[in-house]
């Protein structure tokens, strides 16, 4: 057992937090939120995620250094990070054409259909949502098409006016039904939540004639979400929540039924499929004075080595996302080659880095061996070779719960080379000798073809064969393959064709909820073992309808506590990886968005030059 959190404590701990549970549902009846103070609400939550991140968002900072280990895995190139982070200079202008490049095609240009963010990247500046992340401050949210939003005294109705007078780029004008019958569409159940309806899971669910039979009409969709008038919608929660605004806030929340053309800052002008898709200013966007750019040249460049030719060539100003496939010794010389001209912004919150342990098959069913890789697994070694320093935040709500602070000092977290850090491995060895592997075993690792994932896997393999004499070898499979694999651990009756999968999981917005909808619930995207805990279905139920941040947060500390005890968990959290949005020094207006995953219209971004 482990030696900071004794059973007896978290039972009485659980107590306490579905105690709690029941102080905040009943708390949530008092007089709540006017205008401003929900969304303020949501963004202090996100703020304080935030304040870890500002500590190593200066560029100018030196990457963490790596801890020197003997080993095969290539070690990074060591390379000093000088470049410094544009500061706005002087009025913005207006004008100029630039050079973009995308790391991949669009599938659609219909939001709904594809949400993957390469599609997103593309589409995102030819449409609005409601809501939108602050181009200044990432973490606020502030109204996109909705001019204000009021909020129910329980906190379940939002209702949001739109400001007058937008128009579709046909000149329809844009109204409350048209939103409505987007929002209709996404919220379908006939259709995959995808993430342009991943707000859906916070409304009062949107009920068909028969689904079975593909009749997909909607039976009562004012329970769900209804157009009070021309300027005005409203959308009712299942329950009060805070983190619902940052899901309708996303770029994947689009408007475009009906209009193909879209409101957005931008008109697409000319596609040619996996090469390039070119669009103008909209001349007549409702937001006065914007955007800033006369036009925009999306260039497909799949490959890192043609984007850092066509970079080094001038014929590239800026990625039009941080997916930019780059590693960071890539990004650092880039800033030093080039004198910082061009600049790489960090982006935190792009994916958890971690490892899937299948369950449902031995040894790893018995939990003192998943407990004992836990333990085992250098948290700085993988940061420092597999993400080449680049990543921060070890533990499983990543800085939104106990801060990195806190966390890095529990058993597991610790440095391998420190007294903390020896004492886990022996207490590793310890466990897996009680389980019956004194020696180790024989484990298969799984691990997709994608960004550096690979090498990664190969620091979790030496760790675990170092310190626990778990061998075995590793099978790489192109992407859909390996998501293939992992399924197979999906029916009851299976155990799946895997054991370790190193895999990630792409948050789309900063916040708990994310992290336990991707990994710690049933029916979650990296949950292919079906893997649930009742506490943490009760802490998650608590924490979702909790919405004073810091009591959130405190039930929050629990669970991840719990979580990284590993009594009973399937996944070991790693590291916070790192992206960088790659853009020449003469792009202002740029605020780093808090994950990978929106800030994509480029209506306040212009150029100096
Ligand atoms: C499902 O999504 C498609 C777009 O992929 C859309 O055309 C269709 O209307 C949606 N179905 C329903 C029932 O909303
Ligand atoms: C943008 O890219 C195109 C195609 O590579 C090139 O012809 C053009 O000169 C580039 N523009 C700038 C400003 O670099
Ligand atoms: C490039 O990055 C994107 C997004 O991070 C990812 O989906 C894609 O698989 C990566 N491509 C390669 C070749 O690693
Ligand atoms: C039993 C269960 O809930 N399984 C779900 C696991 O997650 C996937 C989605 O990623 C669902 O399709 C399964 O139904």
């Amino acid at each position: 057992m482990s030696k900071y959190l004794k059973p007896t404590l978290i039972a009485s701990v659980v107590a306490s937090v579905l105690l709690a549970a029941g102080i905040a549902c009943g708390g949530a009846e008092t007089p709540q939120p006017t205008e401003e103070a929900a969304p303020a609400a949501a963004a202090t939550e996100a703020t304080t995620a935030s304040a870890a991140t500002a500590a190593a968002a200066p560029t100018s900072t030196p990457p963490p250094e790596a801890t020197v280990r003997p080993t095969n895995t290539p070690a990074p190139t060591a390379v000093a990070r000088t470049a410094a982070t544009p500061v706005p200079s002087g009025p913005a202008k207006h004008g100029g054409t630039v050079n973009m490049s995308a790391y991949a095609d669009t599938k659609d240009w219909d939001p709904l259909g594809s949400a993957s963010l390469s599609s997103v990247i593309s589409y995102s500046q030819l449409y609005n949502q409601l809501l939108q992340f602050d181009t200044a401050d990432t973490d606020e949210v502030v109204g996109d098409l909705a001019e204000s939003w009021e909020i129910s005294p329980d906190g379940t109705t939002y209702t949001f006016n739109l400001i007058a007078g937008v128009q579709w780029n046909d000149g329809m004008p844009l109204t409350a039904h048209d939103v409505l019958h987007t929002m209709l569409r996404y919220g379908n159940p006939c259709n995959s939540t995808g993430r342009s309806g991943l707000w859906r899971s916070y409304v009062v669910p949107l009920e068909v004639a028969d689904r079975e039979g593909r009749d997909c009409t909607p039976t009562d969709p004012d329970a769900s979400v209804r157009a009070v008038d021309d300027q005005t919608i409203e959308f009712n929660l299942a329950f009060a929540s805070g983190a619902f605004v940052k899901f309708l806030a996303i770029d994947y929340a689009i408007n475009i039924i009906e209009h193909n053309s879209g409101s957005g800052p931008f008109i697409l002008e000319d596609y040619q499929s996996g090469n390039h898709y070119k669009v103008n200013r909209n001349p007549n966007y409702f937001k006065e004075g914007l955007p800033y750019f006369d036009r925009i040249e999306h260039y497909i460049i799949t490959t890192p080595a043609t984007l850092l030719a066509q970079i080094d060539g001038g014929q590239i100003d800026m990625a039009n996302s941080p997916g930019s496939n780059l590693t960071a010794p890539e990004v650092y010389e880039l800033e030093q080659r080039t004198n910082s001209q061009y600049v790489g912004h960090d982006v935190f919150g792009g994916a958890t880095r971690g490892f899937m342990l299948n369950i449902k098959r031995e040894p790893f069913s018995d939990h003192r061996v998943r407990q004992a890789i836990n333990l085992a697994i250098d948290r700085q070694k993988h940061n420092a070779r597999g993400l080449h320093g680049a990543g921060r935040g070890h533990c499983p709500l990543v800085g939104m719960a106990n801060t990195l602070e806190e966390c890095v000092t529990w058993p597991g977290m610790r440095p391998k080379d420190t007294p903390g850090g020896q004492e886990d491995i022996a207490r590793a060895r310890e466990l897996l000798a009680e389980a019956g592997y004194p020696d180790g075993f024989e484990a298969q690792y799984t691990v997709r073809q994608v960004g550096t994932y690979v090498d990664e896997c190969s620091v979790i393999k030496q760790d675990l064969e170092e310190h626990l004499g778990i061998t075995g070898s590793i099978e790489t499979l192109p992407s859909a393959a390996g998501y293939a694999k992992y399924g197979t651990a999906r029916p009851a009756d299976a155990t799946g064709d895997w054991e370790i999968s190193c895999q990630a999981d792409g948050m789309v917005v900063l916040d708990p909820d994310a992290i336990y909808g991707g990994i710690f619930l049933k029916g979650g995207t990296r949950n292919y073992t079906d893997w649930e805990a009742p506490e943490v279905n009760a802490w998650y139920e608590a924490q979702k309808v909790e919405l004073d941040p810091e009591k959130r947060r405190e039930i929050n500390k629990v669970a991840e506590l719990w979580l990284h005890e590993f009594s009973n968990n399937h996944w070991v959290s790693l590291t916070l990886g790192k992206s960088f949005w790659i853009m020449n020094h003469d792009i202002k207006g740029f605020s780093a968005p808090q994950t990978i995953q929106y800030g994509f219209k480029q209506e306040h971004l212009w150029l100096d030059r």
